[in-house]
Formats: C-alpha cells, structure tokens, sequence
C-alpha cells in the first residue's frame, strides 16, 4: 500500500457508458486550466467519449454549487465534477467560501441522486495550488486525474438515484 494518497482501483475503469460534466470557476485560470485538462485527459483514456464530456463555466468556485446542481438535474448526466482553487487571502473569504462549498456540494449529491464530484482545491499558498494542478515537475501530480477516475468509479458503482 502506498504510505499516503490514494490505493489502487479496485476494479478496472469504464466511462464508455457515462456522460460526465465538469463545471469549473474562471479563479485562478492557471490552475484551473491545469486541472480541468488533466481531468479530460483522463475521462478519455477511461473510455468516456469526448461527445459525453460537458463542460461549464461559473465566475467563482463560490458559484460552483449552483452550476453543479443545474448539470446534475439533466437526467442524461451521470456524474458532475466540480473545480475550483480557492487560494487563502488576507481576509475570511477563504473559510466561508470553502466550508459553504463543501458543506453545499455534500447536499447536492443527496438530493439530486448523483455523484458531485469535490474537485476544490483549498490552498494556502499559489505554490501548493501549483504542486496540486501539477504545474511544478516531480513535486505532486495534477489533482484533476484523481477527479476523474472517482466521477467515473462512482457514476459506474452507485450510478442515478442512490
Ligand atoms: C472573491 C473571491 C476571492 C477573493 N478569491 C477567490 C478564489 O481564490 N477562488 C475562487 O474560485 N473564487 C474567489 N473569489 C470569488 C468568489 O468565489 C465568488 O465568485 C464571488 O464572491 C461572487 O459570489
């Protein structure tokens, strides 16, 4: 077993069935773009069609709980990813806009049946956003393939209506 991050899958990944939306905010572009490739790149290589991966903007990661629930209630979408980078200022947005997120995204995914994918990146510095979205060589990998195989893995196990 690997000493921290995630375990090997447990069985072998199939999107070729699945419609997967990814809803991302417009903060932090350098990262988000990193993050939101990364996860595309993945759904593709998974099987997910290119036709079948929808993608969606919202101004901020603020907003991501609305746009996640309004690709969530198209019944022909099986999961949705939400992506965003909150990076921690000098005031208390930081912990109201992530807590809100989190708090908000658990919700969606009870009411709407479907699996929201938490694909925040809560940071404290641009540099571990960076490391996250696998901007900085041999420090970490892009956190958006990880987004990606649970939106897939979830969507195939516990699909609509759990
Ligand atoms: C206002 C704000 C700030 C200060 N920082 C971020 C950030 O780091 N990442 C992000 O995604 N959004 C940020 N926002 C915007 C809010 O999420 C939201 O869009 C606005 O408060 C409008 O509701």
């Amino acid at each position: 077993m690997a000493a921290s991050g995630r375990a090997k899958q447990d069985q072998q990944l199939d999107g070729s069935k699945l419609k997967i939306a990814i809803v991302h905010a417009r903060w932090n572009e350098e990262i988000i773009d990193a993050l939101v490739d990364g996860c595309v790149k993945r759904l593709l290589s998974v099987g997910v069609k290119k036709e079948n991966i929808v993608i969606e903007t919202v101004p901020g990661s603020y907003e991501l709980p609305v746009g996640a629930a309004a690709l969530a209630s198209d019944v022909s979408i099986d999961a949705v990813i939400a992506v965003g980078c909150l990076i921690k200022g000098s005031t208390m947005h930081f912990e109201y806009i992530s807590e809100a997120v989190s708090n908000k995204i658990m919700d969606i995914q009870f009411k709407v049946g479907k699996p929201i994918i938490f694909g925040l990146l809560t940071c404290l510095t641009l540099e571990q956003a960076k490391a996250r979205a696998g901007l900085i060589p041999g420090v970490m990998h892009n956190h958006g393939v990880d987004w990606a195989d649970c939106a897939v893995e979830m969507a195939s196990k516990y699909g609509a209506d759990f």
